[in-house]
């Protein structure tokens, strides 16, 4: 476990609060999912909280990410709006996408957070335009790329980490390194055992974090951004971590991966760790617990009221906001 931060005790329950979101919104959307009332591909992010909650915690609102397919997390650690995620899920018109775009394409450009991507490493190279924009706008601003271990071993990452070393664009490469790319085993596809040495081939630094471990995350996250603000360059900071359900929510789909393997990673729960260290601090009890999963709950169960009250997209609106066929 990371040393307490130098974070006052409301802050450090705000990422508690953030990281509960994000487990309770995907059983939900799990829930949901399989129930058919959920339509395309929901890929949960159970399990890899800390990342995002780490990572954004040491951000801006002005400061710009990018997802992947597994975005979920992402958009609900940068502050992104329930009722509008629950309702692109439920492919209502009040959605981000107004219904059409579903899970892998939610954005919301008012807090940074640039989009989810289907196309594995897609994001990559579109974030790394957003540091590059942020560099010319002079302003301090960072951009933070998401991506999986899969998708370190595409183009992209390759081209764009060189790109942004050599112009020192204030980048963070954040790899969430979940030992898997759907079902082959990270082992199989690069020989190295930290994606985060691939970095010393670009010139930047790249660390490996306990991508379980919300502080260790957040430290790491805050280095890079300082780094980053200061014209330092990238970092690439490797997170280690684990995805809790199969790669997508689908009704038999098999997991290939071993049941103690699985067993292992949940007793490395990043939730119970960061709740296990609050109560230590004196700062979170049984009763502050509960209202706040409460607090979640009520705010999840009106998120999918809204969703389930919207009106479906009409055919006839199937072509507006469509920019490219
Ligand atoms: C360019 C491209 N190739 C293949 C796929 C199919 N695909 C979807 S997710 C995935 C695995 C991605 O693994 P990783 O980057 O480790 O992310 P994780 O799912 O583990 O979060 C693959 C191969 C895709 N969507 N895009
Ligand atoms: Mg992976």
């Amino acid at each position: 476990m990371s040393l307490s931060p130098n974070l006052p005790p409301d802050k450090q329950r705000e990422m508690l609060r953030r990281m509960l979101t994000i487990r309770r919104f995907e059983e939900r959307a799990s829930t949901d999912y399989l129930a058919g009332k959920i339509y395309g591909v929901v890929h949960c992010y159970i399990g890899e909280e800390a990342v995002a909650v780490g990572v954004c915690s040491a951000l801006d609102r002005g400061d710009r990410i990018i997802s992947t397919h597994r975005g979920h997390g992402h958009c609900i650690a940068k502050g992104a709006d329930l009722n509008r995620m629950m309702a692109e899920l439920y492919g209502r018109q009040t959605g981000y996408c107004k219904g059409k775009g579903g899970s892998m394409h939610i954005a919301d450009f008012g807090i940074g957070m640039l989009g989810a991507n289907g196309i594995v490493a897609g994001g990559i190279a579109i974030v790394t335009g957003a540091g590059l924009a942020a560099q010319m706008e002079g302003k301090g601003g960072v951009a933070v790329s998401f991506f999986g271990d899969g998708a370190s071993n595409a183009g992209p990452f390759h081209e764009c980490l060189n790109i942004a070393a050599t112009w020192k664009l204030p980048m963070l490469y954040i790899c969430e390194n979940n030992l898997y790319a759907a079902q082959t085993s990270a082992a199989s596809t690069h020989a190295l055992s930290d994606v985060a040495a691939r970095a010393a081939g670009y010139g930047i630094p790249g660390v490996v974090v306990d991508g379980n471990d919300v502080f260790a995350v957040r430290q790491a996250a805050n280095a890079a951004v300082d780094r980053a603000r200061s014209g330092g360059g990238p970092s690439l900071i490797e997170c280690k971590t684990y995805r809790w359900r199969a790669h997508t929510e689908r009704r038999g789909q098999p997991d290939l991966r071993e049941a103690g393997e699985i067993e292992a990673w949940k007793r490395k729960d990043p939730i119970a760790l960061l709740e296990r260290q609050l109560r230590d601090q004196g700062e979170l009890d049984d009763a502050g617990l509960q209202t706040m999963e409460r607090e979640i709950m009520t705010a999840l169960e009106a998120a999918v009221a809204f969703a389930e009250a919207s009106p479906f997209p009409l055919p006839e609106q199937a072509t507006d906001d469509v920019f490219a066929a």
